[in-house]
C-alpha cells in the first residue's frame, strides 16, 4: 500500500519532494530541543495549494496520517511523527511567496511555509511593520505561528498571532479547501471559523495562506535592562512603566540570576551589563511611530524615579541599535543555552499577572520542599503574565534521575497553576507534551466539544492524530 501511495504523492509533488532516506529525512522527524524523534513514511514537501490539497486527498483515502510541519521550531513535540515509520511529514516550506502588501488596508498576504523574519522584512521594505517577533523568528513559519498561535515578545502591545490574523485560507483532511483570505477587520456572518484554525495545532486543518495585519513602523526606540531585587519589584516596575509609557511599552520580559548565568556561560559573545549578577532581571523595549519621539528620555526619567524609589538597583539604556541588540542576545539566548546545558523540564504558564509574585513564591517553596536543589530558570513575557517556569537538574543527580521527576514535577507545578486559575500552555501549545495533562485542567464540556469538532472537520482522524487531543 505504501509504494502505491508514494507513487501517487510523486506523481503530485514531483519525486525529488517526497522524502524517504533516513538522512533526508533527519531534519523533520526530531524537534528543536530534541526531545521528540519519531519516524516517518516519507516526508511530502508540496509546492503550492493545489498540490497540499491533493496530497491530503490521497492520505485521507488511505488512511494515512499526516502530520503538519513548518520550521519545525515548536516547544510541544507538536510536528513530530510518532515512531511507528506509518506518518507523513507534510512539510509547508516551500509555500514561500509573499503576495501581496496593501498598504492602505495595512494588510499582508503571504503562504503558510513563509519565515516570519521574511514577512517582518517585507512589511519594514514597504514601511510597515509586523509585529510578531520571537527567537526562531530566523527559521518558523507563519503557519506554524498561526497554528500554534504563537505569542513572543510584544504581546504586551500588539496581542497574539490570533490577534495579527485576518483572514486564512485552509485545507481539510479530504482535500476541500477554505476560502478564508479575507481582508477584513469586520465580518459577522456566523461562527468564527478562523478563530478555530488557529491555535488547532495542524488537528483540524492545513493552513496554507494567511492576511495579516501590518501597523505602523515604530521609528523611535529605547531598549533598556534593569536589575532587581525580585519578582515583586519586577512587578511594580511593570505597574511604573506601564502607567507612564502607556501603549508606547512594547517588550517586557523577564528572568531571573540563573538564567543569565547560563546564558553567559554557554552562549558566546554575550556579557553582563552590570557590575554584579542581581537576582532578577527586567528587559524592556518602548517604541513609537513618530521619530521626534524622545524615548530614551522618557525611559531615563521613569528609571531613576525607580531607582530613587528603591524599585530598581541598576539600570542600562542601550546607546545604540548593536547595544540593543547585545541586551537582546540575552534574553533570546535563554533557550538555545537550556539546550546546550543538558534537559530542562519546562512549563509554559500564564497567570493572572497581579498573582505572579504570590504563584512565584508558593511555587518555589513548594518544588524545594519536594525535590530539594533543582536548579530553577524562570523567565518569560511578564507583561503578558506568561513565564516560563523551568527547571534543570541537582548537581549531584544524572539526567535520567531527572527526566524520572517530568510528571511529579508538571503535577505539582501545574496543580497551582490550577489554583490561580491560569493556562497550562500560554503560547507553545499542547503537542504531545501537555496532550495527557490537559484533561485534568481543562472543563470536561471543553474538552467533549473539542473532541466533537476533531471528529466533524477530520472524521477519520488523519491530521495529526495524538497531538492535542488523544485519539
Ligand atoms: P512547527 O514547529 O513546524 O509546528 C508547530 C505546530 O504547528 C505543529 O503542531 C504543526 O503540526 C503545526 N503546523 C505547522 N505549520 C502548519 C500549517 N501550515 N498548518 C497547520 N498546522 C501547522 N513560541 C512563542 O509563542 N513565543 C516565543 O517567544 C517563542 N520563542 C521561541 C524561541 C525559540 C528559540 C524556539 C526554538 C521556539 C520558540 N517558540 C516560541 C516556539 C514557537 O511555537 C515556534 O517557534 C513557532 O511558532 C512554530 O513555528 P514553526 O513553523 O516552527 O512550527
Ligand atoms: C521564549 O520565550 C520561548 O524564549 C522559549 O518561548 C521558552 O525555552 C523556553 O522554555
Ligand atoms: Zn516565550
Amino acid at each position: 500500500m505504501s509504494d502505491g501511495l508514494l507513487r501517487d504523492l510523486a506523481g503530485i509533488v514531483g519525486a525529488g519532494y517526497v522524502i524517504t532516506d533516513a538522512a533526508g529525512q533527519e531534519a523533520y522527524v526530531v524537534d528543536w530541543i530534541k526531545k521528540y524523534r519519531g519516524r516517518a513514511m516519507a516526508v511530502v514537501r508540496p509546492g503550492n495549494r493545489d498540490e497540499v490539497a491533493a496530497v491530503l486527498r490521497c492520505c485521507n483515502d488511505a488512511g494515512v496520517s499526516v502530520i503538519p510541519q513548518g520550521g519545525n521550531t515548536g516547544m510541544a513535540g507538536g510536528a513530530t511523527p510518532d515512531d511507528s515509520g506509518r506518518q507523513m511529514i507534510l512539510s509547508l516550506g516551500r509555500l514561500n511567496r509573499i503576495h501581496e502588501i496593501d498598504p492602505v488596508g495595512n494588510t499582508i498576504t503571504v503562504d503558510a511555509g513563509c519565515i516570519l523574519a521574511n514577512i517582518q522584512t517585507a512589511a519594514r521594505e514597504a514601511g510597515r511593520f509586523f509585529p510578531l517577533s520571537l527567537g526562531a523568528e530566523g527559521s518558523c513559519t507563519i503557519g506554524g505561528n498561526l497554528a500554534t498561535n504563537a505569542g513572543g515578545i510584544a504581546v504586551l502591545r500588539y496581542g497574539n498571532m490570533r490577534e495579527l490574523a485576518l483572514g486564512l485560507e485552509v485545507v481539510l483532511a479530504d482535500g476541500r479547501i477554505w476560502d478564508g483570505l479575507q481582508a477584513l477587520r469586520k465580518d459577522n456572518t456566523g461562527y468564527d471559523l478562523r478563530d478555530l484554525f488557529i491555535g488547532s495545532e495542524g488537528t483540524l486543518g492545513v493552513i496554507t495562506a494567511a492576511v495579516l495585519k501590518l501597523h505602523p513602523a515604530p521609528t523611535a526606540r529605547a531598549t533598556a535592562m534593569i536589575a532587581l531585587s525580585g519578582e515583586q519589584a519586577a512587578l511594580e516596575f511593570l505597574v511604573r512603566l506601564g502607567s507612564r509609557a502607556g501603549d508606547r511599552l512594547t517588550a517586557f520580559e523577564f528572568m531571573t540570576r540563573n538564567c543569565l548565568d547560563l546564558v553567559l556561560q554557554h552562549v558566546a559573545g554575550t556579557a553582563l551589563p552590570f557590575k554584579t549578577m542581581p537576582p532578577a532581571i527586567v528587559l524592556t523595549e518602548l517604541s513609537d511611530a513618530d521619530a521626534e519621539a524622545d524615548l530614551s528620555a522618557l525611559l531615563e526619567g521613569i528609571l531613576s524615579e525607580a531607582i530613587a524609589a528603591g524599585i530598581a538597583t541598576d539600570a542600562v539604556i542601550a546607546q545604540s541599535g548593536e547595544q540593543a541588540k547585545a541586551l537582546w542576545r540575552l534574553r533570546e539566548g535563554i533557550s538555545e543555552a537550556q539546550v546546550r546545558a543538558g534537559k530542562t523540564i519546562k512549563h509554559d504558564i500564564a497567570l493572572p499577572i497581579g498573582r505572579l509574585g504570590a504563584f512565584m513564591r508558593e511555587t518555589e517553596a513548594a518544588i524545594e520542599a519536594a525535590f530539594p536543589g533543582l536548579r530553577f530558570l524562570v523567565f518569560g513575557h511578564l507583561g503578558d503574565g506568561n513565564l516560563h517556569y523551568n527547571l534543570q537538574r541537582a548537581p549531584q543527580m544524572n539526567d535520567d534521575d531527572f527526566y524520572a521527576l517530568t510528571g511529579p514535577l508538571n503535577r505539582l507545578v501545574h496543580d497551582i497553576v490550577g489554583r490561580y486559575r491560569g493556562s497550562i500552555s500560554a503560547e507553545h501549545g499542547v503537542g504531545q507534551l501537555r496532550r495527557d495533562e490537559l484533561p485534568r485542567y481543562k472543563p470536561p464540556v471543553a474538552m467533549q466539544l473539542m473532541h466533537d469538532l476533531k471528529t466533524l472537520f477530520d472524521p477519520h482522524s488523519i491530521l495529526n492524530p495524538g497531538k492535542l487531543l488523544q485519539s
